[in-house]
């Protein structure tokens, strides 16, 4: 078992200084390939970062998600592997470690995130029923409304200004929770979809005193919470740093408390667990838990392995309790900060405060010539990419997709581009070398064209669409 070491090493020392408490044992080389067949990779991926080959890419900022390094013992503990079809021993390690950590009487495995919001969504929603979210997720929005459900965004007004600095922009404002309440009736809600921390709004946390306060609100009116818990490891670092009464407790104190305020959770367990494959839901309700179960066999696998192999179900359950140490979740959201400020002081417009899992560039700062329909944090991320061969993704208008009744473009506010930053994986003269690249597009800012979309998906549209240059 590892130990949590009540202060950093470089608190343990006296000094301003900490370095990640970790070193390294095994390196991927990388490659960084000419400009020429630069522009020619992004042609042949029609302006898309999603279909780059990984061959081309040097710093691969795409995503924080199932890019994460491994330690020795969750390696170690793929070698433990229990590949029965049924009741492999990985699928109780993996139970034992979410019930400790998250709290939850119920484990539903599934093959990652959008496994677990299927399941929870066909199992929760009814079609006609509302479901209230702090902003939308891309695949969480479309699983509630594939079950008929109409997503209704109830996230604080400051989480859509790029620069608000307030410190819990992912909170809810329980005003627009109550009014909906008060328009449709609180029957007609079918869950909050609670997300922590806020990836679109770039990264922000929600503060415990909200959840608090929402599961106050929501037990006068019979209503269940479900947590989007896929940060909610790095949101308790936000709480343990910025909240009254939470400097001195755990992050895996934070943690239990945080979900204590909610009925389940769904998780992407590529993300703060530090695996490469893999999710859950989790339930505190027997009956839901019950037809999720049902549910399992039809769209993932057996309920004790749901489309994971006994020995990601390993490495995870090791990476759960490795996500909860304070070093590593220090040295994790200090590398983001690290490159954000550098950034910051540089003066190029990025989402304050620095969230964290990634820096967020504010497309339309850097592009005012460039209209919304044009897609400016795409041409953002192709440029980038020209640049210096810097893989980041589109946070802004083709995420955002179209309404489900109108047909037309959802326009949001924030139009971002997204350096997401691997756990573990690049160190900080990589940071050095991103946020030159993007001073150098920054100064190249006002001859930059937009982008026309030729190719457009029905679902998700931003992970295959295909763009020509204007
Ligand atoms: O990619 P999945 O299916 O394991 O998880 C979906 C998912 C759910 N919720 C949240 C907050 C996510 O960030 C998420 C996936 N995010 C991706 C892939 C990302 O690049 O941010």
């Amino acid at each position: 078992m590892l130990q949590t070491t009540p202060q950093t090493m470089g608190q343990q020392f006296g000094r301003r200084s900490w370095a990640e408490p970790w070193k390294i044992k095994m390196v991927e080389p990388l490659r960084v390939i000419t400009r020429a067949d630069r522009e020619r990779a992004l042609q042949d991926a029609g302006y898309n970062t999603f279909l780059l080959k990984s061959d081309d890419v040097y710093i691969d900022l795409l995503t924080d998600s199932g890019t994460n390094a491994m330690s020795d013992r969750q390696w170690a503990g793929m070698m433990l592997g229990d590949e029965a079809y049924a009741g492999s021993r990985n699928f109780y390690h993996l139970e034992a470690a979410m019930q400790k950590y998250y709290g939850y009487k119920y484990l539903v495995p599934t093959h990652q995130g959008r496994g677990a919001e299927h399941l929870l969504s066909q199992a929760a929603i009814k079609p006609g029923q509302f479901v209230c979210g702090n902003m939308y997720f891309t695949t969480t929005r479309l699983h509630q409304e594939l079950a008929g459900g109409t997503f209704t965004d109830v996230i604080i007004d400051e989480a859509h200004d790029p620069a608000s600095t307030h410190p819990f922009k992912g909170n809810v404002d329980l005003n627009k929770v109550q009014k909906l309440i008060d328009a449709v009736g609180a029957s007609k809600i079918a869950y909050i979809s609670l997300a922590v921390t806020v990836n679109m709004a770039g990264g922000q946390p929600v503060s415990m005193e909200n959840a608090r306060a929402l599961r106050a609100l929501c037990n006068q009116h019979g209503i269940k919470i479900f947590l989007d818990a896929t940060r909610a490891m790095e949101n308790a670092y936000f709480i343990q740093e910025r909240e009254a009464g939470y400097q001195d407790k755990s992050l895996a104190e934070i943690l239990r408390e945080f979900c204590s305020y909610s009925d389940g959770a769904t998780m992407s367990a590529k993300k703060d667990s530090l695996a490469n494959i893999g999710g859950w839901l989790a339930l505190n309700d027997y009956d839901l838990f019950e037809e999720a179960s049902n549910l399992v066999v039809v769209y993932e696998g057996l309920h004790t392995y749901g489309g994971m192999a006994g020995r990601d179900m390993e490495a995870l359950a090791i990476g759960i309790e490795e996500s909860a140490q304070d070093d590593h979740m220090r040295a994790r959201i200090g590398q983001v900060r690290y490159l954000g400020e550098l950034l910051t002081d540089w003066g190029i417009p990025i989402v304050q405060p620095i969230g964290g899992h990634a820096i967020f560039l504010d497309a339309r700062a850097f592009y005012p010539h460039i209209s919304q329909d044009e897609f400016p944090a795409q041409t953002l991320a192709a440029e980038l990419y020209l640049d210096s061969g810097i893989r980041s993704m589109e946070r802004g208008i083709v995420s955002a997709g179209r309404n489900a009744k109108t047909g037309d473009h959802n326009r949001p506010k924030l139009e971002l581009t997204r350096l997401t930053i691997p756990r573990r994986v690049y160190t900080q003269a990589h940071m050095d070398v991103v946020a030159e690249a993007v001073k150098a597009v920054y100064d190249h800012r006002e001859t930059t064209r937009g982008l026309k979309m030729v190719f457009e998906p029905k679902y998700l549209r931003f992970f295959q669409a295909r763009f020509e240059r204007l």
